[in-house]
């Protein structure tokens, strides 16, 4: 059985932990592969006749199906700390969390990263990111400077050691001289790390072979992106990125399953666009719409409690997503938030200084000037989160969903219409 990837098709946060969950019940594997407790992924589950929120940030979630063998890959930095805390949390409230595989070669988040991340962007200032203050940028700038920590490396103290003091060689003088903070020790590092040896042993596995085997035998294994499209390092709105492959090129590197095995390329596309920290964003709104937009869609940060940037659909960003990810089909959230609304927008084109553009510019100054092109769908007020079947939906929104789909150019799979596990309309 071939592989799934999963992705986010805008700025992050358009629903793929409730989508990754739904899917769950079909899948035996969920895999992680890029980023790290930055992403945030809110999934609403029904339990004994409640409603009970999870809110996940390190770990895949595929771990709330029981079913599912959850696996952390390669690609992804790990903060072991928050690992263990989320684990705890999870285990706390009933969830099994006893198969959690975690790849030997994903990176460690080390306390100093974490420091650096959150003064570098202090010494930034204007020219910030925007970042989760979570320490993913120093921990990947060390993986591909070769300095970084492996999981691998925690239960081999003298080596451990060693890297620990190569890695703050460089760092302890950008610290002490330009930032003007405090040394890290090592031995203070090296012991913090080793801490967690004895607990993270059992989980430590070669997750490329255990998800090579488990294709060979017909499993089905689901690829789960942090983050999104625009978020990717090389093809997302650069600098204001992430450190990692959030695209689908990244389930390959970020989990050692080859491309040959990948069948299908679900993208998830929120109905309208939200953004979280810093750069460009044509279609934002500064106005009662946008406010519109974050109350009725709760458009706060999972992670950090940001409020999240809002603004209209862009599908220059859907069409976009979809040849870079290769996309076979979409899933489109939240269009229960756009009830009430007389028009909808959605951005087909944009105006940059005076010459229309149907894709992305090609050079990030022109994304910066950027000005939307709005076509504009008439609206509907109708409740829609009791719909479970397309013809459900009133006239409008069908309309709606069917011209998105249109201009990305791949079929609309899915609609959710609530953050409820199956407030969603399946497609066949
Ligand atoms: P970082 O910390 O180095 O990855 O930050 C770099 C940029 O990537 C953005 N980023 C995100 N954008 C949306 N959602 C994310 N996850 C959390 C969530 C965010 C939160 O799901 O709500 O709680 O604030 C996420 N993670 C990284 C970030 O805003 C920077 O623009
Ligand atoms: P992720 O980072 O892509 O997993 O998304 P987040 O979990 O950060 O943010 C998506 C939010 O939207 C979560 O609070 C979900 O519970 C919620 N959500 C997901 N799908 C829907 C939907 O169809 N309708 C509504 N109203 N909320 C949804
Ligand atoms: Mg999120």
């Amino acid at each position: 059985m071939p592989a799934i990837v999963l992705v986010g098709a805008q700025w992050g946060d358009e629903g793929k932990g409730k989508a990754t969950d739904l899917m769950g019940e079909d899948v035996d594997y969920v895999v992680k592969f890029n980023g790290g407790n930055n992403a945030g992924h809110t999934v609403v589950i029904e339990k004994d006749g409640k409603l009970e929120k999870y809110a996940l940030h390190l770990l895949p979630s595929g771990i709330l199906t029981p079913s599912v063998t959850p696996i952390i890959g390669n690609g992804v930095v790990v903060d072991l700390e928050v690992l263990f805390e989320e684990l705890d949390g999870l285990e706390e409230r009933g969830v099994d969390t006893s198969k959690l595989l975690i790849s030997a070669n994903a990176h460690v988040i080390a306390p100093y990263n974490r420091t650096l991340d959150k003064v570098t962007e202090r010494f930034l200032g204007k020219r910030k990111i925007g970042t989760t203050g979570r320490g993913i940028g120093p921990t990947y700038a060390d993986k591909m400077n070769r300095v970084g920590i492996r999981i691998q490396d925690i239960f081999d103290e003298g080596i451990l050691r060693q890297k620990v003091e190569a890695a703050l060689d460089f760092k302890n003088q950008v610290l002490v001289k330009i930032y003007n903070t405090r040394a890290a020790e090592v031995d203070r590092v090296v012991e913090e790390l080793l801490s967690y040896a004895d607990r993270l042993r059992p989980m430590v596995a070669d997750t490329a072979l255990v998800l090579e085997q488990a294709l060979n035998e017909d499993k089905n294994v689901l690829l789960e992106a942090g983050q999104a499209t625009l978020l990717d390092v090389d093809h997302g709105t650069y600098p204001f990125v992430t450190s990692s492959s959030a695209t689908a090129g990244g389930a390959c590197t970020g989990s050692g399953i080859p491309p040959t095995r990948v069948s299908r390329v679900i993208a998830i596309l929120k109905a309208y666009t939200t953004r979280v920290g810093e750069g460009p964003f044509p279609t934002e709104l500064d106005d009662d719409n946008g406010e519109f937009l974050r109350k009725t869609g709760a458009e706060y940060g999972t992670t950090t409690g940001r409020p999240r940037r809002c603004g209209w659909l862009d599908v220059v960003i859907g069409r976009y997503a979809t040849r870079i990810n290769g996309v076979t089909d979409f899933v489109i959230t939240k269009l229960d938030v756009l009830t009430g609304l007389e028009r909808v927008p959605i951005c087909v084109a944009y105006d940059v200084d005076g010459v229309r553009h149907d894709e992305m510019p090609v050079g990030q100054t022109d994304f910066h000037h950027a000005q939307p092109i709005y076509e504009e769908m008439p609206g509907w007020w109708e409740d829609i989160s009791g719909c479970r079947t397309f013809e459900e939906l009133p006239a409008n929104a069908q309309a709606y969903v069917l011209r998105v789909e249109e201009l990305i150019g791949a079929r609309v799979s899915a609609i959710g219409v609530g953050p409820g596990r199956h407030e969603i309309i399946e497609r066949h």
